[in-house]
């Protein structure tokens, strides 16, 4: 093996790939649910090395997320080429906590690169939340989805639908279909189309996008089926193999390269097994995916007008990389001064997006400012500038600026999951208007307070910094910047985790997190002098 591909690729949050390749360049969109911009798009030359080139979703008239949920939002985007543009599916969901039916309004975006501008969205149907389009070789367009069924015994997950797409009317037309009901395995999501030596190739995700995850392949010489199962269903799983490197593997599609080398794209999980003499009680009883679900690639071939996975069903971490001239990138951002004057594509921000409103980085130049609004808890404003952990070990620092003079204004770092998954170490005021520094967070719908009020006198910055020690999170603070104090006991990882929360859809990753909030409505502002990343 000359050179390798190393599994995940994407690493941190980074679920339900979706591959392309258009001509020398491959492109994977991923889903990034409730937070913003929405969809991440990675290119690479070699499929050894992935850069993030943007995002679909950068604006409000693209997409509202207010108000939702922890994973809801953006599911499964779908990104195809086609007419000399990109074409990326994706739908906007409400999940049915509390009822049966979801909400899943499903929509196109298209774009000249995929750098972006998308298009504002044009509805594909509320079908269920996994549209993807598919062109055909005689000019048709097709919209695929999952159907929801939310009637009582029903299976949830009521089939695939096939719909022709008309781009010039911008709608789908025609009478809709019902192709393909899923096989035992169940949960049939994720669909998207391959057309090869005149079959079509249906790729859906089965056996829900836990530990039974699997990819599940049928085709059909005609469109609208009947289709038939892959003899050897399913081509990739990681399904009954507790110990495996890369756990939940499902989710996947196929690219060829201009070599005429196959891979498959899917997702996976890196879990770190159940703690010993851990009190919680954990759903799935193979561990927890603090990081989410991550994408990988493995090398596929065709065999009798199916595809195979070359290595066998099992994803591996190490793949033999394709004949293609390699490609490396920069690395990406690390260390942010915030010199800058506008974000840097690697952080994240809840719900909406960065806005002069309650975030600015020229105000005061050289910082980011963030105007303190609603506390951690809350499905609207927060005041949140976050990058995904991306390995098990890693450290996030910052120093903060900030004179609160009442304990209803805090500033800080975060280790963020959820809502109701994070650690937070918060610079704030007593009641007699001393500055303190405290660790809090909630856990399963809990507040805590994990450590005492530290008084830190009349300073006015404090430098911070999280640690992840793979199960365990641990806070520091310094008012020098040279001699670090630990503030706070260890902190358990594994509840800010796919698994490790009470939520029945945990679908995202743990981020870090640069945090204010004002709960009078004041929005105080807290200046960050610099974000610094690293691992381990
Ligand atoms: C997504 C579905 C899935 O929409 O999980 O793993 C759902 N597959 O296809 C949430 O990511």
């Amino acid at each position: 093996m000359s050179h390798v591909i190393q599994n995940p690729v994407l690493k941190g949050f980074n679920p339900d790939p979706s591959i392309i390749r258009v001509e020398d360049d491959y492109y994977i969109a991923t889903s990034t649910f409730e937070w913003f911009p929405g969809v991440q798009i990675h290119h690479s030359r070699d499929l050894v090395n992935w850069r993030l080139v943007g995002h679909a979703l950068t604006r409000t008239s693209q997409i509202n997320m207010m108000g939702m949920d922890n994973s809801e939002g953006v599911y499964a985007p779908a990104l195809t080429y086609a007419d000399d543009k990109f074409w990326l599916c994706f739908s906007n969901v409400h999940s049915c906590r509390g009822g049966n039916w979801m909400a899943t309004p499903s929509f196109v975006v298209t774009a000249e690169r995929p750098e972006g501008p998308w298009s504002d969205p044009v509805s594909i149907g509320n079908y269920g939340f996994d549209p993807s389009l598919f062109h055909d070789d005689d000019g048709k367009k097709y919209m695929l989805n999952m159907i929801w069924d939310g009637r009582l015994n029903k299976n949830f997950f009521g089939g695939i639908v096939l719909q022709e797409f008309d781009p010039k009317l911008g709608k789908l037309v025609g009478e809709p279909k019902n192709i393909f009901a899923g096989t035992h395995l169940g949960c049939t999501e994720g669909p998207q189309m391959l057309k090869k030596d005149g079959y079509y190739y249906l790729i859906t995700a089965e056996g829900g996008t836990e530990r039974n995850h699997a990819v599940t392949v049928c085709r059909a010489q005609n469109i609208w089926g009947p289709y038939e199962v892959h003899p050897d269903n399913p081509i990739l799983t990681s399904r009954f193999q507790e110990d495996v490197e890369l756990s939940r593997a499902g989710h996947g599609f196929l690219v060829e390269t201009q070599q005429g080398e196959w891979y498959l794209s899917h997702l996976c999980g890196r879990r770190i097994p159940n703690p010993e003499g851990y009190q919680f009680i954990p759903k799935y009883d193979n561990g927890f995916s603090i990081l989410g679900r991550e994408t990988a690639l493995q090398k596929a071939h065709w065999q009798d007008g199916w595809p195979y996975v070359t290595t066998g069903k099992t994803p591996l971490v190490t793949v033999e990389a394709p004949e293609l001239t390699p490609c490396p990138w920069p690395p990406m951002m690390m260390n942010d001064d915030f010199s800058q004057t506008e974000l840097n594509s690697v952080y994240q921000t809840l719900r909406e997006p960065a806005c002069n409103s309650w975030l600015s980085l020229t105000e005061r130049p050289g910082f980011l400012r963030l105007k303190g609004r609603h506390y951690l808890s809350s499905r609207y404003e927060q005041s949140l500038v976050a990058r995904r952990f991306q390995s098990h070990y890693a450290t996030a620092q910052t120093a903060v600026t900030f004179t609160p003079s009442t304990p209803y204004e805090m500033a800080g770092l975060c280790a963020y999951y959820a809502r109701n998954g994070h650690y937070f170490l918060k610079m704030s005021a007593d009641d007699a208007g001393q500055r303190v520094l405290q660790v809090v967070g909630n856990i399963n719908d809990v507040y805590g307070e994990y450590s005492q009020e530290v008084a830190i006198g009349d300073a006015d910055t404090v430098h911070m910094r999280l640690e992840l020690d793979y199960q365990w999170y641990r806070f520091s603070y310094s008012l020098d910047g040279t001699q670090w104090h630990p503030i706070g006991p260890q902190l358990n990882s594994t509840p800010l985790s796919d698994e490790g929360g009470p939520d029945i859809f945990r679908f995202t990753g743990s981020f870090a997190a640069l945090f204010a909030a004002d709960v009078r409505g004041l929005k105080q502002p807290a200046d960050f002098a610099y974000f610094n990343y690293s691992e381990k």
